[in-house]
């Protein structure tokens, strides 16, 4: 073994003591939320070595760069700054995934959530009686009072409906406040959504039953600073996601989004169809054309809007986009029209022949559109 020469020796940094709890934190437009929050861990988590790591969708607001100035001050902050990509429950993975500490926390940036009880939920994990410890509004001493009574209605009938549906046993899992295992969490990640909001609920799922889960009381306060990005969208990536792992993940969630997309092409290529012929007076060729063309330029901005949202094209690439998707979907048609054919040929009858021919048409244009149009960057 080499000895190290003094000069070497002296300057040598002093190991910190090994990291035990990771604060990740996704953020879209929350710069006045950041330094607020920060404060509130030092105070919360006194004695417990820490890092936060806030994961930015590249805001608008310049979120990133309050961060990374107060990186510049505060060696436990960390940023990561994604650029392209759109989503809370991709932000939180990846959150997690950079993670140091063999356990780590989800919290919102805006204050929602009660930093005070992350001592606890990390004493829970570091005596290994759970694996994941929720922070609940449901279960007694917990409250979400600043909900409104819409809200509240809507988040009741979707717990009720995760909880009947998946058979989740946990009594808060829209809960945006959770602490696990990390290692439990990295064998979980491939299987999880990018997608959607409700991070947690899709761990508790993909788990099946193998996560040992405590639930630990909070109040759900009110947001400090910022606008809430909850929207009517994800109502329905939550919708998606119960399908997608009822179906054992059979059915992806944007799958389920870009069948749904495709169907309501159907109903816009009848209604097209119907006003060129009736009420324009076209030849039926001529009209069909349209029909198919109007279908498909709704279901891409359809599918721009809501199934590739966190990828949504912008600008110029949007044209490109379009073309490609034309494109794509023609070659689409001659494998819906070729697959039908070939069934119905086997003297099985036409729905069933369609039925197929529809499936292939379908499943070919998901799987090329996510390769030439909305490839990842
Ligand atoms: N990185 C990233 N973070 C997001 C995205 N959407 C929301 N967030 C963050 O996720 C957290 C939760 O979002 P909120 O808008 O507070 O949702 P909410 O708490 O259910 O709604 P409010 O009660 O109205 O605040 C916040 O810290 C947001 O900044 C996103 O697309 N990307
Ligand atoms: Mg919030």
């Amino acid at each position: 073994m080499t000895q190290a020469s003094p000069a070497v020796a002296e300057t040598r940094v002093q190991p910190s003591p090994a990291l035990q709890l990771s604060v990740v934190v996704p953020t879209f437009n929350e710069r006045d939320n950041i330094e607020p929050l920060f404060r509130k861990l030092e105070a919360a988590l006194g004695g417990i070595a820490w890092e936060v790591i806030y994961v930015d969708d590249n805001s608008p607001d310049g979120t990133w760069r309050v961060v990374r100035e107060l990186a510049s001050r505060e060696p436990r902050v960390r940023c990561i700054r994604r650029i392209g990509r759109r989503g809370l429950a991709g932000a939180c993975i990846e959150g997690i995934l950079a993670a140091s500490a063999p356990f780590a926390a989800v919290m919102d940036a805006d204050l929602q959530h009660d930093e005070t009880r992350l001592g606890q939920m990390l004493a829970l994990l570091e005596s290994g009686s759970a694996d994941l410890v929720v922070g609940s509004r449901y279960v007694e001493g917990g409250s979400a009072a600043s909900f409104d009574k819409q809200r509240a209605g809507f988040s009741a009938l979707a717990t009720t409906l995760a909880r009947q549906v998946l058979k989740v046993e946990v009594a808060d899992p829209m809960s945006g406040f959770f602490m696990i295992r990390r290692d439990r969490f990295e064998q979980l990640a491939p299987q999880l959504s990018t997608q959607g909001f409700k991070i947690l609920l899709d761990v508790v799922a993909t788990g099946r039953g193998s996560l040992r889960t405590v639930e630990v009381p909070y109040s759900f306060g009110s947001r400090l600073h910022g606008e809430s990005k909850l929207d009517s969208m994800v109502a329905l990536d939550f919708l998606g996601l119960v399908l997608a792992k009822y179906s054992n993940d059979i059915l992806s969630l944007r799958f389920i989004l870009f069948a749904l997309v495709g169907s309501t092409g159907v109903f816009v290529h009848f209604l097209t169809l119907f006003v060129v012929l009736k009420v324009f007076d076209q030849p039926f060729a001529e009209a069909q054309a349209v029909a198919a063309l109007v279908a498909m330029t709704s279901n891409f901005i359809l599918n721009n809007f809501l199934t590739y949202r966190d990828q949504r094209l912008k600008g110029f690439a949007i044209l490109r986009g379009l073309l490609l998707f034309y494109l794509v979907c023609g070659v689409g048609l001659l494998a819906n029209v070729g697959v039908a054919f070939a069934v119905y040929n086997e003297h099985i009858t036409w729905w069933l022949a369609g039925a197929a021919g529809a499936l292939m048409g379908v499943v070919w244009n998901y799987a090329m559109s996510g390769l030439f149009v909305w490839r990842k960057r």
